[in-house]
């Protein structure tokens, strides 16, 4: 086993059954035109996760570990897109309108693409969701029961939405779930702390949180 100085206490991961869930880094939610921008967010929050979860996907890639890529996307007709999702508020363009790098959130369009310092290399696997848990409507059960892991590093974006339901969602099913402190993002930083207070809080209640460092130099020790 592998020990990652973590909060609330170490993170032991077995090198054999580890893999990495890099949760929507696509160009919807971090670039300008997309979603995030149109649900009147501040895009420039994102940034920071950008280098770290470049980092991670590096080490994950050197180790030969499995790698995850999600990205929140709906069929061109919505079927998979309940109503209540898009016509929630009044964002500047809703999901499946078209804006400056296709339609919003869509399967194929531009915008849903993951952003090129994160993008997947040959071998690893890419998840459409429909929802913001990674494990609702999706394979990611079975594909994670095929690669046979038990422990789940987590990064992206954004913390307090898609990547905590997807941490909830794997803690309920048994995995032991790290999120990187560093690569992963919110458009509103005191939901980021929040979150991660939230994960390690009551004796890790969702998981466990560790900067990059700690879990880099535990890994390539
Ligand atoms: C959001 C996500 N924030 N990927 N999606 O709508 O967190």
């Amino acid at each position: 086993m592998i020990r990652i100085d973590a909060a609330p206490f170490t993170f032991s991961l077995d090198p054999s059954a580890t893999a990495l869930v890099v949760i929507d880094m696509q160009r919807d939610f971090i670039e300008p035109g997309g979603f995030g921008e149109a649900l009147g967010n501040d895009i420039s929050h994102m940034q920071r996760a950008i280098a770290p979860t470049g980092k991670l996907l590096q080490l994950f890639r050197q180790k030969g570990w499995p790698v995850i890529h999600t990205r929140e996307t709906h069929a061109p007709d919505l079927s998979d897109c309940p109503p209540a999702k898009r016509e929630r508020g009044s964002p500047a363009l809703r999901i499946g309108d078209t804006g400056p790098m296709g339609r919003i959130l869509i399967r194929g369009e531009p915008g849903a693409e993951i952003i090129s310092d994160c993008a997947p290399v040959a071998g690893e696997t890419v998840i459409d969701k429909p929802g913001k848990g990674a494990f609702y409507a999706t394979e990611l059960g079975k594909i994670l029961e095929g690669f046979g892991v038990k422990h789940l590093v987590f990064a992206g974006v954004t913390t307090e939405v898609c990547v905590q339901t997807t941490m909830r969602e794997a803690n309920d099913r048994g995995y032991e779930c790290l999120v990187i402190e560093e690569a992963t993002e919110s458009y509103f930083p005191e939901f980021k702390a929040a979150t991660l207070d939230m994960i390690r809080a009551q004796g890790g209640i969702v998981g466990w949180t560790a900067p990059l460092a700690n879990f880099e130099n535990a890994i390539t020790q």
